[in-house]
């Protein structure tokens, strides 16, 4: 199934005259303001999020998994669904692998079908928390944390294996996430499970290539339920400048505790140039992994405000690598990616439109009405027609996810590849 430029054109042409009277309404008022809306809309039209390679089948949990049908059995058949979901969006121009989920068979296929869809290819993920058949070692009791120097360098020489992988396919980050901690008390020794860490971290770190960045991704709990090794952003924060400056901090949304202040987190770690990446999703009590803005569409809104001032403010920070981090089990996997889509473009937009000038100002004068007024003001505009704008200008679908529905996207993958299809991955 492949989306051509024609039919995105042809479904846009139905649309085109309301959206102009809308773009039109918010543009005018927004331009009456002082805001440069073009840049706005180039700004959004830029954005690039990656898709991670597991996301594009049904999402299960340990109750069970219901199958959507027509779902991707193979990495290219992942990487053309990205494709559906770029030629709609134009806003998912990459995919961030997971390694052993998803290792090329053929390396020069799968960047061929990558590139056909205009597809790069974001963060590799050396995932070490699930042991594969064969494997000679066993990441039952941690990883790069364990007490065996056999596993730890398994572990190691797995991450390695990734960037090499990586390297061919045209990666340029590796993000570590460890499952690694303990369920119960007295189970680890906290001291050396996190010297040990820090070693192997830097022994990976050793070998990244000179135009590689670190990304390491923390989470209070779970799978361990007593102690996570690299719990918060702290521990990431230290262990990256331990191991030098291509080594940054990853925050993924749903690994804080609740009610965490994220943006301020987002905030320090712009303001000390460390933080590398960021996973979206979004969640009620823990790390649900729910559709982005489904749930805290505001806190969404005041992480990007940061995010947008870091972006302009702080140099000492490089770009950051972006990824979906969500997926659920009664939706169709495209659609919940649509729609995480759209909830990031909008919450970018509405940041970007945030006076910063007046917000400055109010700062300084102590003014916390008006403060609060420019942040609601900005949060309380409709930006779906800039959002609109940027797709029109990059030859996507105006509503990506009606237009999905219209070309019964969904009917065509089952013809493809049947009923009953089980992706591969989580
Ligand atoms: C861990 C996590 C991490 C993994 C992914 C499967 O909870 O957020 O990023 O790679 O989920
Ligand atoms: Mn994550
Ligand atoms: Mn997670």
């Amino acid at each position: 199934m492949k989306i051509d430029k024609n039919s995105i054109s042809d479904y846009n042409s139905q649309y085109k005259d309301t959206f102009e009277q809308e773009f039109r309404f918010v543009s005018d008022s927004l331009e009456q303001k002082g805001l440069n809306v073009e840049s706005v809309v180039k700004k959004i039209s830029d954005f690039q999020v990656a898709i991670p390679s597991w996301a594009l089948g049904a999402g299960g949990t340990r109750f069970g998994r219901f199958s959507y049908g027509g779902e991707p059995s193979s990495l290219e058949q992942k990487l053309n669904d990205i494709g559906v979901l770029n030629a709609l969006t134009k806003s998912a121009g990459a995919v961030s692998l997971h390694i052993p989920w998803d290792i090329p068979d053929d390396t020069q296929a799968i960047k061929e079908i990558a590139e056909s869809h205009g597809i790069a290819f974001d963060a590799m993920n050396s995932n070490t928390f699930q042991d594969q058949p064969g494997a000679e070692e066993t990441y039952k009791f941690g990883s790069l944390n364990n007490t065996s120097k056999n596993v730890r360098d398994y572990a190691i020489q797995h991450n390695l294996d990734v960037i090499r992988i990586g390297e061919e396919l045209g990666s340029k980050s590796l993000t570590v996430w460890l499952a690694d901690g303990a369920n119960f008390p007295g189970q680890l020794n906290f001291q050396n499970a996190l010297k040990y860490t820090e070693d192997s971290l830097k022994s990976i770190y050793q070998y990244l290539p000179e135009d590689w960045r670190m990304f390491i991704e923390y989470k209070p709990y779970e799978p361990n339920f007593y102690s996570t090794t690299i719990q918060d952003w702290g521990t990431s924060f230290m262990l990256a400048n331990a191991c030098g400056e291509k080594a940054f901090t990853l925050v993924d949304l749903g690994h804080h505790l609740p009610n965490t202040n994220i943006e301020q987190i987002v905030a320090t770690l712009l303001l000390k140039g460390k933080l590398g990446g960021f996973h979206f999703n979004d969640s009620k009590y823990g790390d649900d992994d729910v559709t982005v803005g489904s749930i805290k569409p505001y806190a969404l809104f005041l992480i990007f405000n940061e995010l947008v001032y870091g972006m302009e403010n702080n140099p000492q920070n490089p770009s950051l690598a972006w990824m979906i981090d969500a997926s659920h089990n009664i939706k169709d996997p495209l659609e919940d990616l649509l729609q995480s889509i759209e909830a990031i473009l909008i919450a970018y937009a509405q940041a970007l439109l945030i006076d910063q000038k007046d917000l400055r100002e109010a700062q300084l004068q102590n003014d916390v009405v008006k403060c609060q007024e420019i942040l609601q003001d900005a949060y309380r505009t409709d930006v779906r027609p800039l959002v609109k704008a940027a797709r029109l200008k990059a030859n996507a679908a105006l509503n990506p996810l009606d237009a999905y529905r219209s070309f019964e996207v969904r009917k065509e993958l089952i013809k493809e590849r049947g009923n009953k299809t089980i992706a591969t991955g989580l």
